[in-house]
């Protein structure tokens, strides 16, 4: 894949990101992540499908709840909004380009400014996605997933789809409308829904039942919408429990999957699970993922990292352990089919430099192609699935398999129970599989 740069927005990256091996002290080198390196029968690129965010690494300033904007990013210029925006685009596929990442991900108003009027908004997001379809085309760069953002506007305040005004959610229908359509001119894999402000501050002023109808009666509409286009790719949502909202009703994966089966939507939608959002609602990146996955749901994730401090500051995603536990999620679904890794993070405040774009991508992508050697060595050696097949067996035959079956009734299960007596103590050993998953992320196995 070659960058087409116009003028380099990254002159201090000459070329193209490169595999060097663990052996490397290049910090602008990857030490794990070898694209065509073969694992487990396909390629590192295509298991791992990477994506750049466009929200956080073109457009992020560095501002936080204390504290406005301070990155001078020099593709912020231009004499009109739409100039800056080709500008960043450009800029954009240059990193894209360097970094050799095959995806990328963005909002409406990432790419595009709003205008003053419905039809206004979407010239200017045709004539930016028309520049995106160019530039996708010149890189081989090309779209995991587009969405709308129903969450900054100040008409959105009080929420989009769960708005008590239905005007707010016309306005929404009009982002997603032509966000959907933006989707599929760039041939996007898929479109995700994040319910940024659907959600309440406070029940004192809210009718939850009514705003949970009007979301799942916004979602038909979008679903209807994009199959009418022939939209084939994925249509995720993705959960996150609250900030800015108290409370959101796509609060985790298993909220979102009774929402899903409560409306008779399962078959439209599936899951996009991010790491910040599953430990935000007080579980682990790996629970959210099991959960998605488990029922069949788990469609792309968005890889990155929370802090101690409460909010989500979606990091680059650095600790082997977690990314391992989702690496084998993945794996052991059969790998993504329209879905990716999306490096839904950002630098820190204080990582003023454009070269820091680079650190942090180089750091996330070299985390995840590790933790797939490790998740493909721990899967090969099958010792984890036969000691959970070893844990189960008493459900494989006689009347466990029955009992799964349905058919046992309660009774037939307590006079099978009477004439058994206590059941043995057995260890669930969970401190030796600690020490054994310990070993395969610092044996070494890697090479
Ligand atoms: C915000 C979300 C958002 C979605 C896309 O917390 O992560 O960026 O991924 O709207
Ligand atoms: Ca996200
Ligand atoms: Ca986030």
């Amino acid at each position: 894949m070659g960058a087409i740069i116009t003028k380099p927005y990254f002159p201090e990256v000459s070329n193209c990101i490169k595999y060097e091996g663990q052996g490397s002290d290049n910090p602008l080198a990857f030490k794990y992540y070898d694209a065509d390196r073969v694992v487990a029968g396909k390629t590192m690129k295509q298991h791992l499908k990477f994506a750049v965010a466009f929200w956080h690494t073109m457009k992020g300033t560095g501002s936080d709840p204390f504290g406005g904007g301070v990155y001078d990013r020099p593709w912020n210029q231009g004499a009109t909004t739409l100039d800056v925006a080709r500008h960043t685009l450009d800029a954009a596929f240059e990193f894209f380009g360097k970094l050799t990442v095959p995806h990328w991900c963005f909002h409406d108003r990432d790419i595009a400014p709003e205008g003053s009027s419905i039809a206004e908004s979407a010239r200017y997001l045709q004539e930016i996605v028309n520049h995106a379809d160019v530039l996708q085309k010149a890189t081989g760069c090309t779209l995991l997933w587009g969405t709308a953002n129903l969450f900054s506007h100040p008409r959105y305040t009080h929420g989009a789809a769960t708005n008590p005004d239905p005007l707010v959610m016309g306005h929404a229908a009009a982002q997603v409308r032509q966000a959907i359509d933006a989707t599929i001119q760039l041939n996007g894999q898929g479109y995700t829904f994040w319910g940024g402000r659907e959600g309440y501050t406070s029940l004192i002023n809210t009718n939850m039942k009514q705003e949970r109808e009007q979301l799942a009666a916004f979602l038909c509409m979008a679903r209807d919408y994009a199959h009418s286009q022939g939209f084939k790719g994925a249509l995720y949502i993705e959960p996150k429990p609250g900030e800015p909202m108290t409370h959101q009703y796509d609060y985790d994966a298993a909220t979102v999957l009774s929402f899903l089966r409560e409306f008779d939507l399962m078959d439209d939608f599936r899951l996009n699970i991010e790491a910040n959002h599953s430990t935000l609602a007080g579980h682990t990146f790996a629970h959210d993922l099991m959960v998605a996955a488990s029922a069949g749901m788990l469609g792309s994730v968005d890889a990155n990292a929370g802090a101690i401090l409460g909010w989500d500051t979606d990091e680059y995603p650095t600790n082997l352990y977690d990314n391992v536990w989702a690496v084998l999620v993945v794996l052991k679904m059969g790998g993504f089919t329209t879905g990716g890794f999306n490096f839904d993070a950002k630098v820190r405040r204080g990582s003023f430099d454009t070269i820091d774009l680079f650190y942090g991508h180089i750091s996330g992508m070299d985390t995840l192609a590790h933790s797939l050697l490790i998740a493909d060595k721990i899967i090969q050696d099958g010792e984890m699935d036969l000691y959970l097949e070893a844990r189960y067996a008493g459900y494989k035959e006689g009347i466990g398999a029955k009992i799964l079956k349905g058919d046992v009734t309660l009774v037939e299960l307590e006079d099978w129970a009477a004439s058994q007596g206590e059941p043995e103590k057995i260890s669930a050993r969970q401190e030796l599989r600690e020490s054994l998953f310990n070993r395969y992320i610092y044996s070494g196995v890697v090479k």
